[in-house]
């Protein structure tokens, strides 16, 4: 079966019996308690939300659908023999749950490629923005634009059944998946290259697309959109983009505004945004210091950074407690294809720098990197020197996993997401009647 939304109708009953049967025998048993620590912390650590798509480890990272990154690299299919993965092959992975065969991930290419025309209307919102708008403002509104489209939408208003709902949330899904390469390549054009658009290669799959759109059409340049679209599809449910989606599409509103609330929030320079962030950074010790900057100047410009009240972009996490698998796997990559690139050094010397400085602070939880210090690398190496267009490529990668995740609360019934909150006075008068 190579057909997705078919494998999806004959998954989703068997996920259904298993969410009753769990919700019958397990309801009532506690996954863990909340503190008052929790609740003015930004929620940390508490087991509070089903999210199929990938579960996250704080020592190991990412598992997608319960595979690692490496074991991603090793069994996805690639569109070269021994190549990067394709995102599409994750796309199966994550809607189905089952790692897909060679022909599967090439239907995928082939149903993106179907939908991928973006009308008119889209080009007309992006033309006529202030030219100041930031590329993840122009994204959203791209998005939003979109949305007129919506057969969810459609759908609800007609009186769909609501066990019929899944249907056309994936239909919207996959419309919008197919879309945002072409949308993400107009925006580049449009901010950075005089709006000379480039039409897609119908020979190409999804990620090299967007590589190609852009204007850059190295054979490198190409796998390497492959593995990053592959790998920032998705970190779990808690964090902000994945968060924000999940609960604005727990109202119904369709997946292109559900996606677009997680898009703003992804635009934030504690999340996505630090990709940005990390290479205006690199860029401001380069101007500083030069190119060949010792272990001491950086370790001196670290410190400065601290102390000016600034987050050193691409260190820490929430959850993570050790160097993200994605990083790892990146500074593979780099290894590979750019071993002496200046940059890419550079980012290995932050490497033997920041942890043990943000150590020393004495406060954060994680002095390891995350995703965001290392993919700015190897987009500039590549030419794609417009730091500020990086949490798009973000965005696009994102949507596989969100989207996914989306299709199947829609499929479980998952209600409207309502946690309680509390005022000072309210926690005062709880906490202390204990
Ligand atoms: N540089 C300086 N200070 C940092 C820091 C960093 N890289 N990481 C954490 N801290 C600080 C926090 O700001 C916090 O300080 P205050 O107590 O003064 O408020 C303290 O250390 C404790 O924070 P934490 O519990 O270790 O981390 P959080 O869960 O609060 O925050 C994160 C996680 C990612 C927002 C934070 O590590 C950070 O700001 N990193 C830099 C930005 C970044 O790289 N974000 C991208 C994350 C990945 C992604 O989502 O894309």
């Amino acid at each position: 079966i190579t057909d997705l939304k078919a494998a999806m109708a004959a998954k989703i009953p068997k996920e259904q019996e298993r969410l009753r049967e769990l919700r019958k025998e397990c309801g009532p048993k506690a996954l863990g308690a909340c503190t008052v620590e929790q609740a003015i912390g930004g929620m940390r650590g508490i087991p509070a939300m089903l999210w199929e798509t990938s579960l996250l480890d704080p020592e190991e990272g990412i598992r997608f659908r319960g595979h690692t990154i490496p074991e991603l690299e090793e069994k996805l299919p690639s569109a070269k023999e021994g190549g990067e993965p394709i995102p599409e092959g994750l796309l199966w992975l994550l809607m189905t749950g089952e790692m897909p065969t060679v022909d599967q991930a090439k239907a995928v290419t082939e149903l993106l490629r179907e939908r991928s025309k973006v009308p008119d209307y889209v080009f007309d919102v992006l033309r006529n923005l202030h030219p100041n708008t930031h590329p993840m403002t122009q994204l959203c509104q791209a998005v939003l634009a979109l949305q007129v489209d919506s057969k969810f939408a459609a759908d609800y208003r007609a009186g769909i059944h609501k066990s019929k709902y899944w249907e056309p949330v994936f239909e919207d899904s996959i419309n919008l998946i197919a879309k945002l390469p072409t949308i993400a390549a107009a925006i580049y054009r449009n901010t950075y290259k005089g709006g000379k658009l480039i039409e897609a290669d119908p020979n190409l799959d999804w990620a090299a697309n967007l590589s190609h759109m852009m204007g850059y059409d190295d054979e490198g340049c190409l796998e390497m959109m492959r593995l990053y679209q592959t790998i920032h599809a998705d970190h779990e449910g808690g964090n902000v983009s994945a968060h924000a989606t999940h609960l604005v599409g727990s109202a119904l509103s369709d997946p292109y505004l559900s996606f677009t609330a997680g898009m703003t929030g992804l635009a934030g320079p504690l999340h996505g945004l630090a990709n940005q962030e990390v290479l205006r950074w690199l860029n401001e010790v380069r101007s500083e210091v030069g190119d060949g900057v010792t272990k001491e100047q950086m370790k001196e410009f670290v410190w400065a950074t601290l102390k000016s009240g600034k987050v050193v972009p691409g260190f820490g996490h929430a959850v993570l407690r050790k160097t993200d698998p994605r990083y790892t796997c990146q500074a593979g990559f780099a290894k590979r294809n750019m071993p002496d690139y200046p940059l890419y050094k550079l980012v290995a010397l932050l490497y033997d720098v920041v942890p043990d400085i943000l150590t020393q602070t004495g406060k954060v939880k994680n002095p390891w990197p995350n995703v965001d210090a290392h993919s700015g690398v190897l987009l500039q190496y590549y030419g794609i020197t417009e730091e500020n267009f990086y949490t798009v490529l973000f965005g696009v990668s994102r949507s596989l996993g969100v989207l996914s995740q989306g299709v199947w609360s829609r499929a479980l019934g998952l209600p409207i997401e309502r946690p309680k909150s509390l005022t000072m006075q309210a926690i005062e008068d709880r906490v202390r009647a204990q």
